[in-house]
C-alpha cells in the first residue's frame, strides 16, 4: 500500500507514522505531506528519512490511502481533489463529520458499513473516540437513555503551540506564545474550542451529535462540559450513564473485559484506576472507578482515559485504513 499522510510535520502526523510502522500496516511507499512551507523538511520513517512533499505531488504519486491531519481547512479543500482521484482519504479533521454523506468510524463500531464509494471518511473527534468505545457494548445489552459527561483534556489535543505554552509556564518564562486566552499551568479552563449561541463549546457539541451518528441512533441524549487540563498523556473522562435497562455490576465489568481495545483497570482500594500518564502512548480505552450512581435507577458512573493522539486519533484512523486494506476497499 502506498500511504500518504497529509501534515506529516505535526502531532497527530507524527503519531500516525509511528502507530503505521508499529502496527505493521502494510506500507510499500511512506508520501509524507505538508503544507508549502514544510515542503522539503525530512520525517523519519522505520528509521528511514522521508522528504516532505506538497499536495500536488502526492496526488501525482497516486497513494491508496491518504491519512489526513492537517486542519479543517486543508481538508475541505484538498479531500475533495484527493478522492477526485481516486484516493481514499481518512480525515482526522471536524470537516466532513457531521456530512450526512460521509460515514464517520469508529471502526469497533461502524466499519461494516464501509463501501468502495466512500472515498471520504470521517475520524470522530477524540474525547468523542474513547466514550463511545466504552458505552457502545453497554448500550447494545442496556439500551443508554441519557450521558452526562465532564472530560479533563490533555493540551496535546490543541497541537505543539500548547504543549510548548504549558512547558515554558512550567518554566517560569514571561514572554512566550499563548494559545489559550489564560495560563494552563497549575489551572483548568472550562473552555475547549469556540462557544457556540447556545452557550455550549464546539468540543460539547461534538461529542453530543457525533455519538449519536457513530452508535446509529438519536434516542442517545447526551450532555457535555468539556475542560482542558495542564496534563499531556490523554484525555480524561468523567461519564454517567441512564440505561433503559438495569444492569449488573459484575456483568458489565465482564462485558468490557472481553472487548478487543478496551482495558479495565479498576481496582481503587489497590490504588488502581485509568490515568492519562498511563494511557500515554497506549492504543487502548482504559476504564474504572465502575459504580452505580446510587441516586437514580439503571445508571452507572465510569472514568475513561485514552492517550487522545493514539485512539483519539492515529491509532482510530490507522484502524480504519487497515480496515479497508482487510476488506478490499483500498
Ligand atoms: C481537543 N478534541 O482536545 C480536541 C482536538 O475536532 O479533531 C481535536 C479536534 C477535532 O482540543
Amino acid at each position: 500500500m502506498k500511504v500518504a499522510v497529509v501534515g506529516a510535520t505535526g502531532l497527530v502526523g507524527g503519531e500516525i507514522l509511528k502507530v503505521l510502522a508499529e502496527r505493521n500496516f502494510p506500507v510499500t511507499e511512506i508520501i509524507p505531506v505538508a503544507s508549502e512551507r514544510s515542503i522539503g523538511k525530512k520525517i523519519t520513517f522505520k528509521g528511514k528519512e522521508f522528504e516532505v512533499v506538497g499536495y500536488e505531488t502526492a496526488i501525482s504519486m497516486k497513494p491508496n490511502v491518504a491519512i489526513f491531519s492537517a486542519g479543517g481547512s486543508s481538508s475541505l479543500e484538498m479531500a475533495p481533489k484527493f478522492a477526485a482521484a481516486g484516493i481514499t482519504v481518512v480525515d482526522n479533521s471536524s470537516a466532513w463529520r457531521m456530512d450526512p454523506t460521509k460515514k464517520l468510524v469508529v471502526p469497533e463500531i461502524n466499519a461494516s458499513t464501509l463501501t468502495p464509494e466512500d472515498k471520504i471518511i470521517a475520524n470522530p473527534n477524540c474525547s468523542t473516540i474513547q466514550m463511545v468505545v466504552v458505552m457502545n457494548p453497554l448500550h447494545k445489552k442496556y439500551k443508554i437513555k441519557r450521558v452526562v459527561v465532564s472530560t479533563y483534556q490533555s493540551v496535546t489535543g490543541t497541537g505543539k503551540a500548547a504543549v510548548d505554552q504549558l512547558f515554558d509556564e512550567r518554566a517560569g518564562k514571561t514572554d512566550y506564545n499563548k494559545v489559550y486566552p489564560h495560563k494552563i499551568d497549575l489551572n483548568v479552563l472550562p473552555h475547549i474550542d469556540v462557544f457556540l449561541d447556545n452557550g455550549y463549546t464546539k468540543e460539547e457539541m461534538k461529542m453530543i451529535l457525533e455519538t449519536k451518528k457513530i452508535m446509529m441512533d438519536d434516542s442517545i441524549q447526551v450532555t457535555a462540559t468539556t475542560v482542558r487540563i495542564p496534563t499531556i498523556g490523554g484525555h480524561s473522562e468523567s461519564v454517567n450513564i441512564e440505561f433503559e435497562n438495569d444492569f449488573d455490576l459484575a456483568e458489565v465489568r465482564a462485558i468490557l473485559e472481553k472487548e478487543e481495545g478496551i482495558i479495565v483497570q479498576d481496582d481503587p482500594k489497590n490504588f488502581l484506576y485509568p490515568m492519562p500518564i498511563t494511557a500515554h502512548g497506549k492504543d487502548e480505552v482504559f476504564v474504572g472507578r465502575i459504580r452505580r450512581d446510587e441516586t437514580q435507577k439503571n445508571t452507572l458512573n465510569l472514568w475513561i482515559v485514552a492517550d487522545n493522539l493514539r485512539k483519539g486519533a492515529a491509532t482510530n484512523a490507522v484502524q480504519i485504513a487497515e480496515y479497508l486494506a482487510a476488506h478490499h476497499l483500498i
